[in-house]
């Protein structure tokens, strides 16, 4: 069982894989940490992802002091942080650009995933991979659009995590330059604490879900770059307000970019675009400047070697 979020990871399954011993076991490989937390243990997540995020840790596992739960919580995030930095490396060498989209199950994930898709696999190369406790259901409604797309069942495990993505590139060995996109397990709390190696992390909040969800669930909307209010076409039936959800955003994430969509019937999906070529553009652009740094290097190494 995680020992931060108290969920179990020892069912979790990649597709085309043996299943997976996934009790975070790369967290315990070296015998340091060693989650025998009771099944009712319930911290609470505490990353500092992008550097601004921080939430408290309370964990409660009979038989372990506060102060050992919390060391291996400490322990889990760190191996977490270390398998996201190989990830995040990994991507910046390649000058791909890695979105985490995470929110509430059924907020429209998927069906963004795929009306983005549809709109930028002409000209961009996109992978996908899809969390979910249970079913290929969501793969292979990214399949049907033409992308490869590859499905993690977290299995009791409410998030993604460093290790399952590292799997997960080894595995759909993204091309240069492309869109890598992960659809993270419906829940608004646990992702927001692991670090995929992500650039950013998208939250998606569908009208019907209620104005106040950023503030009941803070860590995620403070983790995240972007939030796109989907299924805005549903306005006119509800009493949503749009401004008092978008300030109760800003007011736990003043620097949160806020888009207005919808998924079904294409409204706001230009500006979303819009931000994603940016991004696509700067990791590019950020990839050739190193590449051309490098070659810089090379050139006076190879200067001072024929002088010597
Ligand atoms: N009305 C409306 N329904 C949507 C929209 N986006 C998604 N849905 C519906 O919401 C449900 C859940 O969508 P899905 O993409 O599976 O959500 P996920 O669980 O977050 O991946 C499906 O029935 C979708 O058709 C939208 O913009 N407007
Ligand atoms: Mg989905």
């Amino acid at each position: 069982m995680c020992a931060v979020c108290g969920c179990g990871t020892d069912n979790v399954r990649i597709e085309g894989q043996e299943q997976q011993d996934h009790d975070h076991g790369h967290v315990h490989a070296d015998g340091t940490v060693h989650s025998h937390a009771h099944e009712h243990a319930h911290e609470h997540a505490h990353g500092h992802e992008d550097g601004h995020e921080h939430t408290q840790v309370h964990s409660h596992a009979p038989g372990l002091s506060q102060t050992r739960m919390v060391q291996i919580e400490q322990d889990i995030l760190a191996k977490n942080n270390a398998y996201a930095a190989a990830n995040r490396q990994y991507f910046d060498e390649r000058g791909i650009f890695a979105l985490n989209l995470v929110s509430s199950p059924g907020s429209g994930k998927t069906t963004l995933l795929v009306k983005t898709i549809e709109a930028l696999r002409a000209r961009v190369p996109i992978q996908v991979v899809e969390g979910d406790q249970q079913t290929t259901v969501d793969a292979e409604r990214i399949r049907a659009t033409g992308v490869p797309a590859l499905q993690i069942n977290t299995g009791k495990g409410c998030h993604l995590d460093g290790h399952m993505v590292g799997h997960a590139l080894e595995r759909l060995q993204p091309v240069d330059d492309s869109l890598f996109l992960i659809e993270n397990v419906g829940n608004l709390v646990c992702p927001a604490a692991f670090a995929l190696g992500e650039h950013h992390k998208v939250v998606i909040l569908s009208v019907t879900e209620g104005e106040d969800k950023p503030l009941k669930y803070p860590d995620m909307f403070r983790a995240a770059t972007v939030l796109l209010l989907n299924k805005c076409d549903l306005l006119p039936y509800l009493t949503f307000n749009v401004e008092q959800a978008l300030a109760n955003a800003r007011r736990v994430n003043p620097s949160i970019i806020a888009i207005r969509v919808s998924a079904t019937t294409g409204e706001g999906l230009a500006s979303w675009l819009a931000w994603l070529d940016a991004g696509l553009q700067a990791q590019r652009a950020r990839r050739s400047e190193s590449v051309a740094t490098l070659k810089r290097r090379v050139a006076e190494l190879e200067r001072q070697l024929a002088q010597s």
